[in-house]
């Protein structure tokens, strides 16, 4: 498996409660590299834009809300397999099915405030990635 990127987001509900190192170092025990990272606060209109696959679910209002409650940490990973070793470092959506150690597990507090988001794909990452951050940003 080749080097690859991912694109993650630390949520409000972490960021509001300071988790925002502890979640890096998990990333970085994984042997991923973060490569970008800026603190912003979205809004709805990016928050609507960002999560449009979910746009027909029953949680979007919500999801969004929850999105541009508090800042929220975007940030590009680098590593071997980096998509899917990201999914493994954060755990299932829902924390009561994360397995030990995965920061879903330590830190979320529900299936809609679980601390992080990880690109699922590597279509995903890329368009992701491009949608907050330049390539001049990138810095591997
Ligand atoms: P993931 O973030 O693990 O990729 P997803 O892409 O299925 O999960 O959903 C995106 C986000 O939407 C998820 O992190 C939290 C929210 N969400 C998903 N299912 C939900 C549900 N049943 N109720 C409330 N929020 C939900
Ligand atoms: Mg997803």
């Amino acid at each position: 498996m080749a080097i690859q990127r991912t694109f993650s987001i630390i949520k409000p509900d972490a960021t509001k409660r300071n988790l925002t190192g502890k979640i890096v170092a998990k990333f970085e025990d994984a042997g991923l590299r973060v490569v970008a990272s800026k603190r912003i606060h979205m809004t709805l209109a990016q928050a609507q834009s960002f999560y449009g696959a979910h746009s027909e679910r029953g949680f979007f209002g919500e999801l969004c809300e929850f999105m541009i409650s508090e800042p929220v940490v975007v940030q590009v990973l680098e590593g071997e397999n980096a998509i899917q070793k990201n999914r493994d470092v954060m755990g299932a959506t829902n924390p009561a099915d994360a397995a030990d150690g995965t920061i879903r597990k330590e830190f979320a507090l529900s299936i809609g405030e679980n601390s992080v988001h990880g690109s699922d794909s590597p279509e995903a990452a890329k368009e992701e990635i491009a949608f907050f951050f330049s390539g001049l940003e990138l810095v591997g």
